[in-house]
């Protein structure tokens, strides 16, 4: 392995400045490897590794600025205690042997009960495996809390493409700048995959067509050669019309259908039912549009696809993504390094995660699983009822659906209530205790990717701010005080990095702790020109690709790709679309991670304020001209921004870019107010996108 070595060379001019290898911890697929430069025992300075293939030597505007977060002056430095009511934000400082004292204490009080009573409340505020799942998951599996289940995100395109693929694999996507033809589907990577974007760049360069697949022009499709804007939730049938002409015009690899798929035949009958124009008008595009895309994908070599989250935000949209993902077998693409497709990475890491989060530790009686987008409901209504949270890499006021009723669980007075986090966010203002939180330039870490293929060490570059400490310790120290005694709750963070790796598994191959400590960042043991399925070898029951799915069909869904379709969709739902006959997205901010960074000046300044984009059509029905402030609303709740008469959007569809802290808006509310709590059809999923509203002109 080479290692970048440039770092060292731009401290040796002088011997108070030393770099520090770091790995941004945010939940983005590119998992930047980091240098971060430190003077004096303060980080100034945090860049892209120049030597890392991926990262390139480039950051993202938020990342680039990384010290502003560590030193922010809104940083939480000491433990705090409730004084107020709930929800008002005032508190008082105490000591953290205080603090941990009194928050064992309740634990245990709740657990001598019903320990399910309590409930860990983490998504992917950090993604390394210390700090996102390692001495916390021990803590609660050996307490017998509910156990989390993460369904925020991912879940119904991963569980979409596990249908099909077997796991999450896909193309390495350093070999998309090889690809003659990228789809670039529910994805808008200038936002949020940056340096996949480059790639996509480069093979534009090289001679390749770009097609954004979006109901929106985001910064993306605006670049793309070409923009397809179908009607949210409705992928499914375009990709349904896609394989109804790949199949009827012959432009399909039948020596590669026979060697490594299953159920042809069957698709194949199943098809004829999917015209190009059945398609068009479930998609609200032109039947040529999703002719030209079928040619165009069968005909060009290799032919790439980049599916993205934004896709499966709907109630259809695990199916979407398990149907999308039977494209690149019909045609064959998966015989070449750039063609494809690609969701998410992760599967080929295989760390040892029953080693991080001993799950051997829990009751032999499981204790119940509770569904993260459903947190509202939960906290209102579970039996038995949730009485103890703790918050952790998480904004759940903020992030989670349906906010009128999170706040209504957040809110109860007989809720015990911990958070910690490095900022009092909308849920630390809930909170009855809060602790500090390192930042990543204050502890260690190992990670993985979700879009590229290398395992990258992240160690501590200054001292921790304040009182802070990494959620690891904090898991250790209540551990300590709870009285479980497994040696496993007195490992160090070095020590769970060493058992993250130490599977055995051949893609780990030559990793020690070590080396990547030294070094930054390892690739994974895959061939250079890696093609994950060119000689079949996929991950599912039959290690073929599944256009048939025994695993689906077990769980009482059809086994073969079909159309399902969005709840909240007009032609879904006419009755409620006469009342909010508006399709909502609120997609990531440029200038947010989620709800992270919506806090700090830099970059709440760019974002300006909270904003609703509009076609124009859909704005002069309202009289509502650019500039204006509207409400957005609904049977849930409602939004208070400032209209961006645009015509990005397509007509029948409005964009809030998100996510805001419901502190920083005008009415104290975010897009969450309008979202539901209705899940997916794979993967107990959020469904964000899936949303009807109507808006007026604010008076
Ligand atoms: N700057 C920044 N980067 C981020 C994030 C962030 O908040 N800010 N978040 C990170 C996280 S956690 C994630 S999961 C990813 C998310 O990033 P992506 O996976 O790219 O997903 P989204 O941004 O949710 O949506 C991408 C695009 O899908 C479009 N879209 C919405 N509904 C549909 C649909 O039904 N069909 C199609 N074809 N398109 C649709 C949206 O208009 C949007 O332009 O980004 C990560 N990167
Ligand atoms: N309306 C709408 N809602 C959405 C989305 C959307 O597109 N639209 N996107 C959804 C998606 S894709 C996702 S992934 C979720 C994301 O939801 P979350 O995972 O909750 O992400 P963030 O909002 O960034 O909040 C993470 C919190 O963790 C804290 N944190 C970071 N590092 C650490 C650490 O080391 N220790 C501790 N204790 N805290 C830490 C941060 O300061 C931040 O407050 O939001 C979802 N919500
Ligand atoms: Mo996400």
């Amino acid at each position: 392995m080479n290692a970048p070595r440039g770092a060292q060379q731009l401290a040796a001019a002088d011997a108070t400045v030393k770099v520090v290898r770091a790995a941004c911890p945010h939940d983005c697929p590119d998992t930047c490897a980091m240098l971060v430069t430190v003077k004096d025992g303060v980080a100034v300075k945090v860049q892209g590794d120049p030597l890392h293939p991926f990262t390139d030597g480039s950051l993202c505007t938020k990342v680039s600025h990384y010290t502003e977060r560590s030193y922010a002056p809104d940083r939480l430095k000491h433990p705090l205690q409730r004084v107020g009511p709930k929800g008002q934000g005032g508190f008082k400082r105490i000591g953290w042997d205080e603090a941990l004292d009194e928050i064992a204490a309740r634990l245990k009080h709740v657990a001598a009960e019903n320990p399910e009573s309590i409930l860990p409340l983490s998504y992917a505020g950090t993604m390394g495996m210390l700090q996102y799942s390692s001495m916390d998951r021990r803590f609660f599996h050996r307490l017998g809390a509910s156990q989390l289940d993460r369904t925020l995100c991912s879940s119904a395109g991963k569980f979409g493409i596990k249908a099909t693929l077997g796991g999450s694999y896909g193309m390495d996507p350093e070999h998309y700048v090889d690809s003659k033809l990228i789809l670039i589907w529910g994805s808008n990577p200038i936002t949020s995959n940056l340096h996949f974007w480059t790639r996509a760049q480069e093979a534009k360069r090289r001679g390749a067509k770009l097609v954004a697949i979006d109901p929106y022009r985001s910064l993306t499709a605006e670049k793309c050669s070409q923009h397809i804007a179908l009607l949210p939730g409705t992928d499914g049938a375009l990709a349904l019309g896609m394989m109804h002409v790949l199949i009827g015009e012959g432009l399909i690899d039948r020596d590669y259908i026979s060697r490594y798929t299953l159920g042809f035949d069957l698709l194949e009958e199943r098809i004829k039912q999917y015209s190009p124009a059945w398609a068009a008008a479930i998609c609200g595009i032109e039947t040529e549009v999703v002719v030209q895309l079928a040619r165009d994908y069968g005909t060009a070599k290799p032919a790439a696809i980049r599916l993205n989250y934004g896709m499966q935000r709907h109630a259809g949209g695990g199916i979407a993504a398990r149907t999308i993902a039977c494209l690149p077998a019909l045609t064959g693409a998966w015989r070449d390094p750039a063609g494809g497709i690609l969701l998410t990475t992760a599967d080929n890491y295989n760390f040892d995660h029953a080693a991080l989060e001993r799950p051997d530790l829990m009751p032999a009686k499981r204790p119940r699983v509770i569904n993260h987008s459903r947190l509202g409901d939960v906290l209102t209504a579970a039996e038995p009822p949730v009485r103890a949270v703790i918050v952790y890499n998480n904004n759940p006021v903020a992030v989670c659906p349906d906010s009128t009723k999170v706040i209504a669980g957040f809110s109860r007075e007989d809720l015990f209530c911990v958070v910690m986090d490095s900022f009092l966010t909308d849920t630390a203002d809930y909170a009855d205790i809060v602790l500090p939180a390192t930042t990543q330039l204050e502890h260690y870490d190992i990670h993985k990717s979700y879009g590229h293929l290398y395992v990258l060490a992240n160690s501590p570059a200054i001292a921790p701010v304040g009182e802070s400490l990494p959620n690891t310790e904090v898991f250790r120290r209540l551990a300590a005080r709870m009285g479980f005694e497994e040696s496993c709750f007195r490992d160090s963070d070095e020590d769970i990095a060493r058992q993250a790796i130490g599977s055995g598994h051949a893609n780990l191959a030559g990793m020690d702790w070590e080396s990547l400590k030294q070094n930054g960042w390892q690739r994974l043991a895959l061939p250079e020109n890696f093609a994950p399925f060119a000689q079949g070898g996929f991950h599912t029951p039959s290690g073929k690709c599944e256009f048939y799915s025994n695993a689906l069909k077990a769980q009482g869904i059809d086994p073969l790709p079909f159309y399902n379709p969005p709840a909240e969709l007009p032609s879904s739902n006419p009755q409620l679309a006469k009342k909010y006959p508006l399709n909502f997205l609120s997609p990531p901010a440029r200038n947010f991670l989620n709800s992270s960074f919506a806090n700090l000046r830099r970059f709440r300044d760019a974002e300006g304020e909270p904003s609703l984009e509009l076609h124009s059509e859909d704005a002069a029905k309202r009289g509502i001209s650019d500039g204006d402030r509207v409400r957005l609303f609904n049977d849930r709740g409602s939004f208070t921004l400032r209209a961006r008469v645009n015509d990005k959007p397509r007509r029948g569809v409005v964009v809030a870019p998100s996510v805001w802290w419901k502190k920083f808006a005008r009415d104290r509310r975010n897009a969450n107010d309008l979202t539901s709590q209705r899940t997916a059809d794979l993967g107990g999923a959020a469904t964000y996108y899936d949303c009807l509203v109507e808006v007026e002109r604010a008076v």
